[in-house]
């Protein structure tokens, strides 16, 4: 199976799950089982589910075929070439490519002078007209070739503009962009693209970032530092002639390797094997070659075999526009793009699963409990109604008068109830301060006062790994929070079930944890900026001040994430309140009627009973009917079944003359 049709099968997997989800929640609302809490958390699993976002991120020295196989693995069916790929520097800009129904087909550029600013990338995404648009038209892949070589594009400035715009720095000579006779510098022109397409597999949520070279990734802190570890799969590509050489190496170590040395979402591609194809070595001789190199690599980078995987993009690209299978064999594009999608979507299916696993487990504990609390309004209502059989108008009115009592006692709770929420609130509003934005700023104010200092600055790092103690000291204390309030609720509502026949049970707290990881992720990813060897850099303001905008902005995502999953948490407690107070209040109205009926007609005493087996039985099927519905999403096979991230077999088909 190709990487598309892999990709089609898993967006097809997640309509069909969305689907369900919908008609789940629209059953339950059907049968007011859906309160506030649960409403919210299965629009937004739906919505995860629906918008699943897939990077795959390309990273590799310029020129080892970045564009190329991006050309031949997604766009071979434009019967051309669409990134500009060719000899030397091309692309000088990071391109993302996706899709936003939003917006029409366009390729926007930011201009390179957006770095004399401070604003993260992240930030100018927001500002729509600072980014020069160029329309596309999808049916026309020549004008839509043509219209992408604006990321090749280059400017020349003189050397103190471009050490002002942080692309020239005197203290490592070795990294700075070419100079031209004249004493010009040459600089990409613009600083990052975007293009929206309506691409089949960037409809469904595929993101594709090609990157330049090496310098340009050291240079832009938020592909460092956000774009690349976010990314779901991580495409390294060597060439097959040299192996890894020192600057691969350099990359290798500087941007793709994490100090946990987590490397499974990591693929490594050995391109341009067709430059070992040659007409005095058999095929098997050359296939020997490959495998060398393939266990060099894999040695050098400390990488399984497995996830190296040998291809030859230009040929892969010729193939599938010539429709040659000879060709695209050899190329052994067909094993990358299986590798590829089964670990890619492996993992993105695990990853949904388990969402969806915990919000229907706690889905099915709220509709349940619904569903007992009327079983049990039914049961108590039967019991009052057979106790009345045979008697006369005296008694019934007697039981009325017991009923409007209870009532009474019951609307009294209401104080209670107050007293609970205040006390609730209160707490969350504690923890809701502690993971808000003013309060991530106060704990970067310190770092950032360090990064302000002129000059060399050597107790950075120190204040840095100070500002990751505190937060996640306040991290640990939101927790310690969220631990108060589940257990002042649970006994709250242990008497409030006792006293009004409520049954209440306070919902678990979320497990902070995956946040802690998030800021140790995060922690690491910025490290590599502030060692010894980053010390002449650390000292440009600029890079600074764009250093703490990526960290303060990748940070507060995090933060926004775990204060809504608190609130929902929080939110689902309150509503269970609200439920089990109408329902109640419901249940005694039913009461009151029944009995006003009977009253007045002592005869409607056995209908009413009958009426009330039929009620239960109704209940029943709810029952099972949820029960069948969840299970539904629970079980349902998955395409791809779990961690089958290994690669297939080699493909070792014959491999053609050269030319
Ligand atoms: N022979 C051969 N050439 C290839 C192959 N893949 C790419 N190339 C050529 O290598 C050159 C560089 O390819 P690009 O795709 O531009 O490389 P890149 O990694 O995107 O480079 P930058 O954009 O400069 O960072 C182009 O001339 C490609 O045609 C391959 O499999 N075999
Ligand atoms: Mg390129």
């Amino acid at each position: 199976m190709s990487f598309n049709e892999q990709f089609d099968h898993y967006g097809e997997w997640r309509r069909e799950f969305a689907l369900q989800l919908k008609r789940l929640s629209q059953w339950m609302k059907d049968h007011s089982l859906l309160d506030a809490a649960v409403e919210e958390r299965l629009l937004r699993l739906e919505l995860q589910v629906r918008s699943d976002k897939i990077m795959v991120a390309f990273v590799a020295e310029f020129s080892r075929g970045k564009s190329e196989l991006i050309n031949a693995l997604f766009f071979a069916g434009y019967g051309r070439r669409i990134m500009p790929a060719s000899a030397g520097r091309t692309t000088m800009c990071p391109t993302e490519l996706g899709y936003d129904a939003d917006v029409p087909p366009c390729l926007r550029l930011l201009p390179l002078e957006t770095r004399l600013q401070t604003q993260a990338l992240m930030e100018w995404r927001n500002v729509p007209e600072k980014w020069t648009r160029v329309d596309l038209d999808v049916n026309d892949p020549a004008q839509l070739a043509q219209a992408l070589e604006k990321v090749a594009e280059v400017i020349h400035v003189s050397q103190d503009d471009a050490r002002a715009l942080g692309l020239w720095h005197d203290d490592s000579p070795q990294d700075n962009p070419p100079v031209r006779a004249n004493g010009l510098v040459e600089v990409p022109k613009w600083r990052h693209a975007l293009i929206n397409i309506a691409h089949p597999l960037l409809k469904q949520g595929l993101v594709i970032l090609d990157t330049p070279g090496l310098n340009a990734i050291g240079a832009e802190p938020e592909l460092t530092v956000s774009l690349i570890p976010q990314a779901h799969a991580v495409v390294f590509i060597l060439a097959a002639d040299t192996g890894v050489t020192k600057s691969d190496l350099s990359i290798w170590r500087e941007h793709l390797v994490t100090e946990g040395g987590g490397t499974e979402t990591r693929l490594v591609v050995l391109n341009k094997i067709d430059t070992l194809w040659d007409a005095l070595s058999t095929p098997e001789q050359v296939q020997a070659q490959i495998d060398k190199q393939i266990a060099t690599s894999a040695e050098t980078l400390g990488l399984p075999c497995e996830q190296v995987i040998a291809v030859s993009a230009q040929k892969g690209l010729v193939a599938k526009v010539t429709g040659d299978q000879a060709l695209l064999q050899a190329s052994q594009l067909p094993a990358l793009e299986l590798a590829l999608g089964k670990g890619l979507m492996g993992q993105r299916q695990d990853i949904l699963r388990s969402a969806v696993a915990a919000s229907i487990h706690a889905l099915k504990i709220e509709a349940g409990r619904a569903i007992n609390m009327r079983r049990r309004d039914l049961a108590e209502q039967l019991l009052e109604l057979r106790s009345l059989r045979g008697k006369n108008i005296s008694v019934i009115r007697h039981m009325r008068s017991r009923i409007e009592q209870e009532k009474a006692e019951f609307d009294a709770s209401g104080t209670r109830i107050f007293a609970v929420r205040s006390i609730h609130f209160k707490l969350l509003r504690e923890v809701i301060d502690l993971l808000s934005t003013p309060t991530l700023k106060a704990e970067l104010a310190e770092l950032t006062r360090a990064l302000k200092q002129p000059g060399i600055k050597l107790g950075v790092k120190k204040a840095y790994g100070q500002t990751f103690v505190y937060l996640r000291e306040g991290l640990q204390k939101s927790q310690a929070l969220c631990g108060e309030i589940h257990a002042m609720l649970a006994s709250s509502f242990r008497e409030l079930n006792a006293e009004f026949g409520f049954s209440l049970q306070a919902p678990v707290q979320p497990d902070l944890a995956r946040y802690a990881r998030d800021l140790e992720l995060i922690e690491q990813s910025h490290l590599r900026y502030l060692g010894v060897g980053n010390l002449m850099k650390l000292s440009r303001a600029d890079f600074c001040e764009r250093l703490m905008r990526a960290l303060a902005t990748r940070l507060r995502v995090v933060y926004e994430s775990a204060l809504g999953e608190v609130e929902l948490w929080n939110k689902s407690a309150a509503s269970q309140l609200d439920v089990q107070l109408r329902e109640r209040r419901r249940n005694f109205g039913r009461r009151l009627d029944a009995i006003e009926r009977i009253g007045q007609a002592a005869s409607g005493l056995d209908d009413r009973i009958y009426e009330i087996d039929d009620q239960e039985q109704v209940l029943n099927e709810l029952d099972a009917k949820l029960a069948a519905l969840t299970s539904l999403l629970t079980s349902a096979p998955l395409p791809f079944a779990a961690h089958s991230a290994t690669a297939p077999a080699p493909v070792r088909a014959a491999i053609p003359e050269a030319a």
